[in-house]
C-alpha cells in the first residue's frame, strides 16, 4: 500500500486491508522468527495496527465508536490467527530436521544380560540365518503323534516308554515333547517343500539330574527339504555352523548310527584345539541323517521327489563346551554368582 492511497483513503477503511495483509503474512510465515517479525510489524509498539489505534483519539467524535470498533475486531482477529499459527510452528519446530534413520542399532540393555543358553542359541541361529533358515516354534506340551508316529518310532520303541517320557494324562496320552523334531513334522503338514527351518526350543526326558543329564534341557534340531538334497550339503551345513561356533579350527566327522526317522543316519564328533585341551581327540556333538521316506510319506510329502536332511543337538553340551562348564545343572539353579559370568 503505496502513501499516496493511504492519504486518501478514510480511516476506517484502512483497517480491512490491513488485517488481510497481516493475515497473509502469519501464513507465509515459515518459522517462529518470520512470524514474531509479522507480530511486531503489525501489533507490536510500532506497530501498523497499532499506529491506527493511536490515532483513534483525532478522529471526529461520532466516528470514534465505529471505527474502535471495527479496529479493535481486527486486532482480536490477528493475536487469535498468531496464537493459532504460532502453535502450528512450534510442532514443526518439534520435528526432527533429518527424516528418522530406522537402520541405526539400538541401545543396548541398560542392564542384565541374556542367560549363557539364550546367548549360545542366537549365535546358533545368527549362523543358521546367514544360510537362508528360518525359526520355527511349537507347543511344548504334545501328544504322540507329533512326538513318536509321524517320526517313524515304533508303538514299542523304549523312548516312548513312560520311563522315558513325562505323560500328563493317561487318556489321551498328552505328553512333554522329548525333542523339537514335532515341530518339523507340525511344519512339514502346513507347508509344501522346499523347506529350511531350525526349531530351538526346551525338550523333557525323564532322567534323573547328574553332572551330564538334567530332566528339561534345550535342544535345537534342523531341517532341509528340496529336490536332489544330499549328505554332502548336511556336511557343509554342520560344518560351516560349527567352524562359527567353536572356531575356524574346527573339523568334524561323521560316524554310522541309527535313527528311525532317519536313513542313512550318523552321529557327528568335532575335534578342535579345544577339545584338545579337553585331553580328547574327537567329541559327539550332534545326531542326523537323510530323512526316513517313510517320514516324507506321513507328512504326504512324494519321496520320490522330496529329499531332505535333519540334525538335532543339545544346546547345554555346546555351552559346556565353549565355556568350560562340567556341571549342567548349574545352568538350571539361577545361581547369579555363575550367570554373572557370562
Ligand atoms: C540327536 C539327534 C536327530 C533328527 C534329529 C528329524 C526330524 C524330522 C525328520 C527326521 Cl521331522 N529327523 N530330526 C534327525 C536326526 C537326528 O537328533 O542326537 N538328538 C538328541
Amino acid at each position: 500500500m503505496g502513501p499516496s492511497v493511504f492519504v486518501f483513503m478514510s480511516f476506517t477503511d484502512q483497517i480491512e486491508p490491513l488485517k488481510q495483509s497481516a493475515l497473509t503474512e502469519l501464513r507465509v510465515a515459515s518459522d517462529l522468527v518470520m512470524l514474531e517479525q509479522a507480530r511486531v510489524d503489525y501489533v507490536g509498539v510500532h506497530g501498523k495496527l497499532t499506529s491506527l489505534l493511536k490515532q483513534l483519539g483525532s478522529l471526529p467524535k461520532e466516528e470514534r465508536p465505529a471505527a474502535g470498533k471495527l479496529l479493535n475486531q481486527a486486532k482480536v482477529e490477528l493475536e487469535h490467527s498468531l496464537a493459532e499459527r504460532r502453535i502450528e510452528l512450534e510442532l514443526k519446530a518439534a520435528l526432527p530436521k533429518e527424516p528418522t534413520d530406522f537402520t541405526l542399532p539400538g541401545r543396548r540393555p541398560a542392564l542384565g544380560k541374556l542367560h549363557p543358553l539364550t546367548q549360545v542359541t542366537e549365535d546358533i541361529v545368527r549362523s543358521f540365518r546367514k544360510i537362508g533358515f528360518v525359526v520355527a516354534d511349537g507347543p511344548e506340551v504334545e501328544n504322540e503323534y507329533h512326538c513318536f508316529d509321524a517320526l517313524n518310532t515304533p508303538a514299542d520303541h523304549p523312548a516312548r516308554d513312560a520311563q522315558d517320557t513325562f505323560y500328563l494324562s493317561i487318556p489321551n496320552k498328552a505328553l512333554l515333547r522329548t525333542h523339537t523334531s514335532s515341530v518339523q513334522i507340525r511344519v512339514m503338514e502346513k507347508q509344501q517343500p522346499p523347506i529350511r527351518i531350525i526349531v530351538p526350543g526346551r525338550v523333557y526326558r525323564r532322567d534323573n539330574a547328574d553332572a551330564t543329564h538334567n530332566p528339561t534341557f534345550q535342544q535345537i534340531e534342523g531341517l532341509y527339504v528340496d529336490k536332489g538334497v544330499t549328505v554332502g550339503d548336511l556336511k557343509g551345513t554342520v560344518e560351516f555352523v560349527f567352524k562359527e561356533l567353536l572356531g575356524a579350527d574346527v573339523k568334524i566327522r561323521f560316524r554310522p548310527h541309527y535313527f528311525s526317522y532317519t536313513e542313512p543316519s550318523f552321529e557327528i564328533d568335532f575335534s578342535s584345539a579345544l577339545v584338545k585341551k579337553m585331553g580328547k581327540d574327537w567329541l559327539e556333538i550332534a545326531g542326523c541323517g537323510m530323512v526316513h521316506p517313510q517320514v516324507f510319506e506321513t507328512v504326504g510329502y512324494d519321496p520320490e521327489v522330496w529329499t531332505g536332511w535333519a540334525f538335532g543337538f543339545g544346546i547345554e553340551r555346546i555351552a559346556m563346551i565353549r565355556y568350560g562348564i562340567n556341571d549342567i545343572r548349574l545352568f538350571y539353579e539361577n545361581d547369579v554368582r555363575f550367570l554373572r559370568q557370562f
